[in-house]
């Protein structure tokens, strides 16, 4: 395909409430919604770096400056025959991925839309449906214990806590009290150490599905060492940033579940050989999030249809998150099930006044 522009925008909007986990307090979205226009069609992506880099290392300026002096210029003078090579052709720029994943999520759904199908169907998604969980920030114990109260009745499959050191071992007591059997998880975001093996034995005590990343955020050898002391499976999130980074921490046995992200692994293309390695391997996976606007979760939503992905993923109702949203369908869950947008790509249009009136900084690169 020819691609006649790339408009990037940096977009900011509110959270309805402020998102608290063991690494920052987050009060707002800041986004870059990449544009890709094609012979008279468009598609969008969604950058889920932040302005700091507290989760992974890359942050909004440096992404932006790769994406308008680097990957564009390269995009727009090569054109793309198909969205799946972009990532291997810009391997000469190393790491970045979620710097990557913005422009190349923006190029599969402008190709699904020329094609006229949804992108699931690109990618091999039997499902028009996906079941979801939700994440719950950092909270006092009767107000957590209420919204896993509030999540639960409103049918969501899987409950996942934020844990630090210090709200940890009674945070989860309390919740176990009152929920005993639901599928409970807890996401450390990196808290913790091996010096902590105490309270995280404590923690292993839950029965619960995982341990989201306990461990420091780029580390392997630890998290394998870990592996053998717990009977709780260990999940990572920050430490997997590519199917090569995947492949090694499974042949460690530093994980024994995989929680994919499109951005931090480096595309689509990238999250087909993950799901693809984890079916051949029969390791669960589950899609995560970023607290996406709905360019993000209806890409994770298409994503999360492959057939590989088996436990509920965090795409849960955009509504938890935003009072309103850039995209125009609501994205919502019932019972627990997301259902698919509907039509090509992504299925979702944007709301444009509104997007304008949340946009912080616009450029154009024309071919
Ligand atoms: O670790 O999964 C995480 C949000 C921002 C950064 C990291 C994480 C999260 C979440 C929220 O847990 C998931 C969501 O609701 O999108
Ligand atoms: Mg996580």
């Amino acid at each position: 395909m020819r691609i006649d522009e790339v408009e990037l925008r940096l977009v900011r909007l509110p959270y309805r409430s402020p998102f608290k986990t063991s690494f920052a307090e987050e009060r707002e979205k800041h986004a870059v919604i990449v544009t890709v226009r094609s012979q008279g069609v468009e598609g969008y992506g969604e950058g889920v770096m932040d302005p700091f880099p507290h989760y992974r290392e890359e942050c909004i300026a440096g992404a932006w400056h790769l994406l308008r002096n680097a990957f564009v210029p390269e995009l727009v003078a090569n054109g793309c025959e198909h969205p799946s090579q972009l990532v291997a052709r810009w391997a000469g720029w190393r790491g970045n991925p979620m710097a990557k994943t913005a422009l190349e999520l923006a190029v599969w759904d402008c190709y699904a839309r020329q094609q006229g199908v949804p992108l699931r169907t690109l990618l091999g998604g039997t499902r028009t449906e996906i079941p979801v969980g939700a994440s719950l920030g950092m909270n006092t114990i009767p107000e957590t214990v209420e919204n896993v109260r509030r999540h639960v009745e409103q049918g969501y499959q899987r409950i996942k806590l934020k844990i630090e050191p210090g709200w940890d071992v009674q945070l989860l007591a309390a919740v176990r009290a009152e929920f005993p059997f639901i599928e409970l998880t807890v996401d450390a975001n990196s808290a913790y150490t091996l010096a902590d093996i105490g309270v995280l034995r404590e923690i292993d005590q839950f029965g619960l599905h995982y341990i989201e990343q306990p461990l420091h955020w780029d580390d392997m050898v630890e998290h394998a060492h870990l592996a053998t002391l717990l009977h709780t499976n260990i999940c990572l999130d920050e430490t997997l940033t590519s199917p090569a980074r995947v492949k090694a921490a499974l042949d460690l046995g530093a994980c024994s579940v995989v929680n994919v992200k499109v951005g931090r692994v480096g595309g689509l293309q990238s999250v087909r050989e993950i799901h693809d390695m984890c079916v051949g391997l029969g390791v669960p996976m589950w899609c995560g999030g970023m607290l996406e606007t709905g360019i993000g979760r209806a890409h994770n939503i298409h994503l999360a249809t492959m057939p590989g992905f088996v436990y509920p993923g965090d795409t849960a109702s955009a509504s938890r998150t935003y009072a309103r949203d850039i995209v125009e369908q609501a994205l919502e869950a019932t019972q627990g099930i997301m259902p698919v947008p509907e039509g090509p790509g992504i299925g979702v249009t944007l709301d444009r006044p509104f997007l304008n009136e949340v946009t912080e900084q616009t450029e154009v690169v024309r071919a």
